[in-house]
């Protein structure tokens, strides 16, 4: 399996909404809730991909090229913990259309390509700490920041040195958004 990488879609966060929800967080929740994602690392997952050979990233990569799907916007206006997998999470109350039609097609394209995908329903979220299995006392309200997003990106998830970090191989525009 040497030739074989551990990779899922996901739109990126901006840098500036990275820091921004970072320092959010640091003010939001005590530090034994759990263990914080780095900044860098903060994403919100469309499809996992699990481990998959060169001959299925590329026919994966040309399938997301094909996509011509409109951008949208959303609010981040909603948390949760889920405990038994240790995740506090950052989502939204409306996911638009266009992040569930998104979505749905880099899932379905990932299951016909072989690509094991989980029966659970899709729900957005931006993992914000991790290992919090015990329970956390969650903010009322988040500061609803608008995300909008334009583009979707290829990860691969490397484990080195003890961590995890994402690495970004390839981005794809999505068709502008119509005016209101
Ligand atoms: P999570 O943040 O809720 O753990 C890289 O691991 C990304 O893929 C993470 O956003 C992770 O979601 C998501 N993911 C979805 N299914 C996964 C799985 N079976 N194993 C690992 N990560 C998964």
């Amino acid at each position: 399996m040497s030739n074989s990488r551990r990779l899922f879609f996901a739109l990126s966060l901006p840098d500036a909404l990275q820091q921004q929800v970072v320092r959010w967080r640091a003010e939001a929740f005590a530090p034994e809730a759990g263990r914080p994602v780095a900044a860098a690392n903060l994403h919100l997952t469309l499809a996992f991909l699990g481990e998959v050979s060169a001959q299925k990233e590329l026919a994966l990569r040309k399938l997301a090229g094909r996509i011509a799907q409109p951008g949208f916007s959303m609010r981040l206006d909603d948390l949760g913990h889920w405990p038994r997998p240790g995740v506090v999470w950052l989502g939204t109350r409306r996911a638009p259309r266009g992040l569930l039609q998104l979505a749905e097609l880099l899932r379905s394209q990932a299951a016909r390509s072989g690509c094991h995908q989980s029966a659970l329903p899709f729900h957005p979220h931006i993992t914000l700490l991790r290992a919090a299995t015990q329970p956390v006392a969650i903010p009322p309200a988040t500061p609803g920041w608008a995300f909008s997003a334009d583009a979707f990106s290829l990860y691969e998830s490397v484990f080195e040195n003890g961590r995890t970090r994402y690495q970004h191989l390839e981005q794809w525009p999505l068709a502008k958004q119509a005016s209101p």
